[in-house]
């Protein structure tokens, strides 16, 4: 079954309420106040079943201009609008505020009920069905039909019938497999029911025992019940007109203008990215920085535009923007809004909003247009890239993701594995959906290639840098991004990986004649030492060489697995180690098992390098530790 809902529009006292009433039999008007000064102040709502049985939802607006405000709250979900023209009075001021309202929302479709005929002779009728087909053009209600009808005579109610009729058939069914959404529009206490909240359910659905969350709150409730039209049901999708018992709250604590969504899928905002359109009857430009009330589903939130490529926006005129609110906001890409001047009141001007989690943007920022354009004007899998791209080599994820788009996760997965395919885009880790565009892959590993080749000038001596040291010179470098460019590289022949260091293919460290001849003395120094190694500065003291170069030179015959390092100050000439190890082998298959003090007697060693020497066994896993003693490894 079709969901439809349909909201009034126009100037106080045209009629909507009367016609609505004479429609569906339900006075809107339900306030006291509204009952005794006969306006209306606050939303109204009824339903109408239609010949065919679509049940269309109404909401009645208000059309005094202190009361837009309530008007704006009402028609954001709205499918149809019935604009409402008395025949006697014509265009008024709000009627040309409530038609451009619905043109920034994007309202779809609509007509016009010309009311009040009974007060007027029919050539008038004819001239104000003319001056409104003016008014109309270049509107979204352009063409569309302009029914003239009398709530006292019932004059054409038949006719506006079936002009609602025709344009039922034509409104296209909502996201049902959306995200869930409902923008609070009331909120009140039933006895014995507690707390409960009505709304135009924007996307998805809700069922009975859903826990959901009110944004921007973070509180987390239980549906209790659900009910459309005065009819409990158990699952309401989007389009209805929806009224929510809510388990665990009170009323005080919540408000029009929350959002009801699931948990944890939405996160509210301070900045939203937007196009904007100036109204072109507005009186004056908009400054950058303006103070504006932006009213964006049923919320009003205070906040100033930020003009992102000029200093002033003037009527008529679309750019793109930044607004900095006062208060979180609840909203997703491609939601419509409106924006009124602080003082006076009035509206002027709305757009789309193009990204909910954007940076702060300074002005004159480069590719800042571009990247909005495609923002508003791309497909979905653009857009997705788009933001892939400007997250640079920390890519996204799809927990970071999701709430910045109105897309659900299926949908988004999809788009990823598409443009994984056509090799726009890589996984850095398929199972959490965590994504990074190609060309920032590709710029990251060069940025690697560079950092490492900038090293190696810099320590000609040292083999190569450690991975952290290198993941460090790049800003906000993931530990795993990291190990996948360097993989590539590898892959490529670039660079080489062994173990925790990194060295560009072709780097050898770089030995002149004296420095390889120095080496040499040292390395004869440690070799003819034995068991008894020098300490390392003595040596080079002694040689009378290599200043400030000790520890790298020493460190290249280490590298070169010529002299081993125990620890700090503990270096053995390889070839030394490997006697003592031969002796120690041959003695645990003859003893089983050995004593430091064993050990010295059968090296030579003093005891100031037996320990060290013995702890370097173990490392090496050839020996394992029990006790005071040392037995061979997997000799049980
Ligand atoms: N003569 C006549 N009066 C109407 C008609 N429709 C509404 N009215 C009267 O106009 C006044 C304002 O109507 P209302 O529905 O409250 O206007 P709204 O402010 O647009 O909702 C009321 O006194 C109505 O009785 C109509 O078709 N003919
Ligand atoms: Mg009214």
């Amino acid at each position: 079954m079709k969901q439809v809902i349909m909201g009034t529009a126009g100037h106080i006292d045209h009629g909507k309420t009367q016609l609505v009433k004479t429609l569906t039999g339900i006075d809107t008007d339900r306030l006291k106040e509204e009952k005794e000064r006969g306006i209306t102040i606050d939303l109204g709502f009824a339903h109408l079943t239609l010949q065919d049985g679509t049940e269309v939802g109404v909401i009645d607006v208000p059309g005094h201009e202190r009361f837009v405000r309530n008007m704006l709250a009402g028609v954001g979900g709205i499918d149809l609008v019935m604009l409402v023209i008395a025949a006697d009075e014509g265009v008024m001021p709000q009627t040309r505020e409530h038609l451009a309202i619905c043109q920034l929302l994007q309202v779809k479709d609509g007509l016009v009920a010309l009311t009040k005929t009974d007060l007027v002779e029919s050539d008038w009728i004819d001239l104000v069905v003319e001056d409104t087909r003016e008014f109309l053009k270049g509107t979204f209600l352009e063409g569309k039909p302009i029914v003239p009808v009398s709530s006292k005579t019932g004059q054409g109610l038949d006719e506006l019938r079936h002009g609602l009729q025709a344009l039922v058939a034509d409104v296209e069914p909502k996201q049902v497999q959306g995200k869930f959404r409902l923008p609070i529009d009331r909120v009140f206490t039933i006895r014995g029911f507690g707390t409960v909240v009505t709304g135009t359910l924007f996307s998805g659905s809700v069922r009975v025992d859903d826990r959901v969350e009110i944004y921007p709150r973070d509180l987390q409730v239980k549906v209790r019940g659900l009910q459309v039209h005065n009819a409990s049901i158990p699952h309401a999708v989007a389009g209805q007109r929806t009224a929510i018992n809510l388990q665990g709250i009170e009323k005080v604590e919540l408000e029009r203008g929350d959002v009801l969504g699931r948990p944890g899928e939405f996160a509210p905002t301070f900045m939203l990215d937007a196009t904007l359109r100036h109204l072109p009857d507005a009186p004056r430009p908009l400054r950058h920085r303006a103070r504006v009330r932006l009213h964006l589903g049923t919320s009003e939130i205070m906040g100033r535009v930020t003009l992102l490529d000029r200093d002033a926006l003037a009527p008529g005129e679309e750019a793109y923007v930044q607004f900095r609110l006062e208060k979180p906001a609840m909203a997703l890409p491609r939601d419509r809004y409106v924006i009124r001047s602080y003082s006076p009141i009035q509206t002027i001007g709305g757009g789309m909003v193009l990204d909910v989690q954007p940076t702060k943007h300074r002005r004159g920022e480069a590719d800042l247009t571009a990247h909005l354009r495609v923002l508003a004007e791309g497909t979905p899998a653009e857009v997705f890239t788009r933001h892939l791209y400007a997250a640079s080599h920390q890519g996204l994820r799809l927990s970071q993701f999701l709430p910045r788009t109105e897309l659900p996760e299926s949908h988004v997965r999809q788009i990823a594995a598409g443009l994984q395919r056509t090799g726009q885009v890589r996984a850095v880790n398929q199972e959490i959906g965590w994504y990074i565009h190609t060309e920032a892959f590709g710029g990251l590993a060069a940025e690697l290639q560079s950092q490492l080749e900038a090293f190696h000038r810099q320590n000609p001596l040292k083999p190569g840098i450690s991975l952290e040291e290198l993941r460090a010179k790049v800003r906000g470098l993931e530990e795993r991004v990291c190990l996948q460019a360097l993989e590539e590289l590898q892959r490529r022949g670039d660079v080489v990986v062994e173990r925790d260091r990194v060295r560009a293919a072709g780097h050898q460290v770089a030995l002149d004649d004296a420095r390889e001849a120095l080496l040499k003395k040292v390395e004869a120094a440690f070799l003819a030492a034995g068991y008894q190694p020098p300490r390392v500065e003595e040596v080079f003291e002694k040689l009378e060489a290599g200043k400030g170069h000790d520890k790298e030179l020493l460190q290249v015959l280490v590298d070169q697995g010529r002299l081993v390092r125990l620890k700090d100050q503990v270096v053995f000439h390889r070839e030394n180690l490997m006697k003592a190890e031969a002796l120690l082998v041959q003695f645990l298959r003859d003893h089983r098992e050995i004593t430091p003090i064993q050990f010295k007697d059968l090296v030579g060693v003093s005891r100031k390098f037996a320990i060290p020497l013995l702890e370097y066994f173990d490392n090496q896993k050839l020996t394992i530790r029990l006790g005071d003693k040392r037995v061979l490894r997997g000799s049980g």
